[in-house]
């Protein structure tokens, strides 16, 4: 599973480069395949971040060489900006040759669906009127593999997203549409300040869905590349959308890999959790409020979200801390992270002590702490990136009249372009630290090798991949 992916475009790939600087050992094993086809990281910030960002990833994305013309026997004229190359993934259907070959067999593809469809109800008349003069989107394939050099940190990620501009937007529409998030509230018991949240940073409160038709890119990835079989089921959830007159056809739209509306649900994750909310018999999360923040809602519902209670709290970690405290698998209760010398940041006191929550410190021991309560997985259900989770509870608590963070991050550092994560891989191999094979992603055994590095020197054993230790790595 590459772990650069998401279908949120461009951007999300170096998010999901963050969040393995998080987490690399937990990170690479998971990923729900919910919102998440490709990556570890899920469908990672839609609209805002990819408009924001998207000179730089776009470049990276650039081909390095020319487009190869499509095979003359191919019969079929790839769209000019796919870039006519082998995917990075290696995998047998990525090659540019089996895409062209793919994209050959496009129409017989898609028709031998329809028996699929008729089974799930929709009328044959309907399923070739929805599919009628499609043509595959070989652009996507460029993402499906994307790899890209340079990653952000995980500060830069929340710059980026908890803006000034975001949250007020974001206050508006809690005051515009209060009486919507109180129903839904009392429904769901889902805390309101998480679903604005969830809107704001994947659709900018659905200003930026995506642009992408939804069912060309579903029954693009249904017939051509590595992920077929997962995004069949997609395509034919798109089809009984716009079968059920939910969406309507030309508003169906999103990200390349078919999140689409105001919080970019995947076409399954429609059909599982949105909610008709105003009664008008349509569950629009394109263009109903009432649907949207119940449809949102209900997923969280569903993902644990626990009522009353938050995501979690930025904490200050002692001096000369064991790191290997900072474990997702490791959670202790607030007594005995108190215990541990761990206190809440700001001086307020943890209100429980008997919740349970684990540790994290995204930015090594140079930055925050931040202990994270259940309600925080249920965030990761909906993207699996603790990057974006953790600005997604942060973005929450700014709305409900939160400050920012009281600790500063380590701005100083830098995040490991790929290249130089390949490099301190040889560095840790060379000193005996690492004993995989340099692969340029840091997992879970990079991690423990920079750790054990980490001790043998005398500095906190953080495992955080940073610009310092690679430059420290490289003197001695
Ligand atoms: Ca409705």
């Amino acid at each position: 599973m590459g772990a650069t992916i998401s279908g949120r475009g461009l951007c999300a790939g170096l998010l999901a480069a963050a969040a393995l600087s998080l987490l690399p050992a937990t990170g690479h094993a998971q990923g729900s395949g919910e919102r998440n086809p490709f990556s570890a990281f899920g469908d990672l910030f839609t609209g805002s971040l990819n408009r924001q960002q998207t000179n730089a990833p776009q470049q990276q994305l650039q081909p390095s060489s020319p487009p190869a013309s499509p095979a003359p026997s191919s019969g079929v004229s790839a769209p000019k900006e796919w870039s006519g190359e082998d995917g990075a993934s290696g995998h047998p259907l990525m090659t540019a040759s089996a895409i062209r070959q793919s994209a050959a067999n496009f129409s017989s593809c898609i028709a031998g669906f329809e028996g699929d469809a008729i089974r799930r109800g929709i009328q044959a008349e309907n399923f070739r009127r929805f599919t009628a003069g499609l043509t595959p989107d070989l652009r996507i394939m460029d993402f499906v593999d994307a790899q890209p050099e340079f990653t952000k940190a995980v500060w830069d990620y929340l710059d980026i997203l908890v803006t000034d501009a975001r949250l007020t937007r974001g206050r508006d529409m809690l005051a515009k549409h209060a009486a919507i998030f109180d129903q839904a509230e009392k429904t769901y018991g889902v805390d309101r300040y998480i679903i604005a949240a969830i809107w704001g940073i994947e659709s900018n409160y659905s200003t930026q869905a995506g642009d992408r038709p939804v069912i060309r890119s579903t029954a693009t990835l249904a017939c051509v590349g590595r992920r077929q079989k997962y995004f069949k089921d997609e395509f034919l959830a798109a089809l009984e959308i716009l079968n059920r007159g939910d969406v309507k056809p030309e508003l169906l739209k999103g990200s390349w890999a078919g999140a689409f509306g105001a919080t970019q649900f995947m076409p399954t994750a429609f059909k599982r959790d949105a909610i008709d909310f105003d009664g008008d018999g349509r569950r629009n999360i394109v263009e109903s409020v009432p649907d949207v923040i119940a449809s949102t809602s209900n997923k969280f519902k569903k993902s644990g979200w626990q009522n009353g209670q938050t995501w979690g709290y930025e904490v200050e970690i002692p001096q000369r801390f064991n790191f290997l405290y900072a474990d997702r698998s490791r959670p202790l209760t607030m007594a005995q992270w108190q215990a541990l010398g761990v206190k809440r940041a700001g001086g307020k006191p943890f209100p429980r002590l008997t919740d349970q929550a684990y540790l994290i410190a995204p930015g090594g021991a140079g930055g925050p702490g931040f202990l994270m309560l259940p309600n925080f997985k249920a965030i990761m259900r909906y993207n699996p990136s603790e990057a974006y989770a953790l600005a997604i509870g942060h973005f929450a608590d700014r709305l409900r009249g939160g400050t920012p963070f009281v600790q500063t991050w380590p701005r100083d550092q830098r995040v490991l372009t790929r290249a130089e994560r390949y490099e301190l891989q040889q560095l840790l191999a060379s000193r005996g630290f690492y004993r995989g094979e340099p692969d340029g992603s840091l997992g879970g055994k990079t991690q423990e090798a920079l750790r054990s590095y980490q001790a043998s020197i005398g500095a906190p054993a953080d495992g955080f991949a940073s610009s310092g230790m690679l430059d420290r790595l490289r003197t001695r």
